[in-house]
């Protein structure tokens, strides 16, 4: 009897231990659409407004109002878990103030029962913000003779995470 106790206490242990970690093998999960009230929650408690109203850049534009009064709803909010650690991570974009306005953006990691920033575009005039296996976004690049609606070729920017690091390219292209 006292052997089976301590057997099924072993097998309780192991199963215990096997739920605690992360899978085996976690491969990072694709960007999707996702929640944008609880991302913006995401973002508050890892201080994002504080970070848009200490940017100089933004301050000066829209000067005497704080960043964070005009970047309070959110254009697109995605999730994923970019580095397979088993932790759903947040992605979100701010509607910009006019078209012609900054549409900043972060990447926000749970850390321990924190969010956190673990990356930011403050100054591109981001449109749109698309998951998939990397982070893509769509910035308008106008020539001489585009009609503010419709610019004649965009920027599509790409955030890929390496294992390690993130790593930022961009390229044009026609629309
Ligand atoms: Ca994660």
């Amino acid at each position: 009897m006292v052997m089976r106790a301590a057997s099924v206490l072993a097998m309780v242990t192991v199963v215990v231990a096997l739920a605690a970690r992360p899978a085996q093998g976690a491969r990072p999960r694709s960007w999707h659409k996702c929640s944008k009230r609880l991302t913006k929650a995401a973002a508050d408690e890892a201080g994002v407004p504080d970070v848009l109203n200490r940017d100089a850049t933004l301050r000066r534009a829209f000067k005497p109002q704080k960043p964070s009064t005009i970047y309070r709803y959110v254009n697109d909010a995605l999730c994923g878990d970019f580095d397979g650690d088993g932790d759903r991570d947040r992605a979100i974009l701010f509607d910009r103030y006019t078209g012609g306005s900054y549409g900043p953006w972060f990447v926000l990691r749970r850390s321990g029962s924190k969010w956190r920033i673990t990356y930011k575009r403050l100054h591109d005039i981001t449109f749109s913000m698309t998951g998939g296996q990397d982070l893509k976004t769509v910035v308008p690049v106008y020539s001489r003779n585009d009609a503010n609606c419709c610019p004649s070729r965009i920027r599509i920017g790409t955030l890929h995470w390496t294992g390690r690091s993130f790593t930022w390219r961009t390229r044009v292209t026609a629309t």
